[in-house]
Parts: structure tokens; sequence; C-alpha cells
């Protein structure tokens, strides 16, 4: 019985740690939103967080904004034969009620296009994202340096196909 208390008062501790880095608008909830670090010459810049609608009515992500981009777009990756297929939702993501909808790589992200600076690891970057019920959210994205700077491609994702 003790070690499962000793159990529990870990867990939490783990919990707020982690939710040093949740947002929250309405029934929509943010987690740890992060960058990781591209090349200083990176045309575009991905941004990975988990959105969560706490609601039972269904929600949608219809775009976000920054000062220091001068435009984002919300991107989804599809397997394409052997390599990836990225397109642009213009209509926005469904964010289902109830649900945990990652953006992660390899699936969902916001994409910065032209950063209007270069990102160093550690810096934060403002965004705002619009839902369509649950209003605006601003949110600091953390810049984390994961990706090798001898990873091949002009923004990390140079196997992937633009087709906008
Ligand atoms: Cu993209």
């Amino acid at each position: 019985m003790q070690r499962f208390a000793a159990f529990c008062i870990c867990f939490l501790l783990q919990m707020s740690a982690v939710e040093a880095h949740d947002y929250s608008v309405g029934t929509m909830s943010i987690g740890h939103p992060w960058i990781p670090l591209e090349r200083p010459s990176a045309a575009s810049v991905s941004v990975y967080m988990t959105v969560e609608n706490l609601g039972s009515e269904p929600d949608r992500l219809m775009g976000a904004t920054s000062p220091v981009a001068q435009r984002i777009e919300l991107h989804s990756i599809h397997p394409q034969g052997t390599a990836t297929e990225m397109n642009s939702l213009e209509d926005g993501i469904d964010i289902p009620p109830g649900a945990t909808v990652p953006f992660q790589p390899g699936g969902y992200h916001l994409m910065l296009v032209a950063p209007l600076k270069t990102f160093e690891e550690k810096d934060t970057v403002p965004i705002n994202l619009n839902f369509q019920n649950a209003g605006d959210l601003d949110v600091a994205v953390e810049v984390v340096g994961t990706v090798s700077a001898s990873e091949s491609g002009e923004n990390g994702e140079a196997s992937e196909r633009h087709d906008d």
C-alpha cells in the first residue's frame, strides 16, 4: 500500500511538470507545442503539439498566425508510394469531442512559411491559434534542438512533396 502511494505522488509531480507547457481556451487544450531546430536557411519550419477537445461539441482548428512568419499553413502528410506527400488543409482540421489530435512528425503539423527570423534552441515562438468555436489562443512554442545539423534536406521535409 505504501509503495502505491509513493507511485501516485511521483505521477502527480510528473503531471505538473508537463502542464507547464499546456495552454487552454474554452474546451480546447494544447499540450507541449514545440519546433524542431532547423538549419538557419530553412524556408519553412514545422510546429508540433497535441490538441485536445475536452468538451462535448466538435471544434475545428481554422488557422494560425505568428508575428515571426509571413504565414502559417495547416499541413498533413500521407504515404504516397515510397515517398510521402504533404497537403495544405485550407478548411482547417477537425478536433472531435473527447479526442486528442496529435500534431507530430509524419502527420499533422503547422508550417511556418518564410520565417522572419532565425530560430535558435530554447527560443520561444509566439503563435496564435484560431478555433472555430473556442476562439483564439496564444501559445509560446519552444524551439528544441533534436534535428542534427548533418541531416539532409533544406527544411527537414525534403523527402516530401509539396502539392501547393
Ligand atoms: Cu508541411
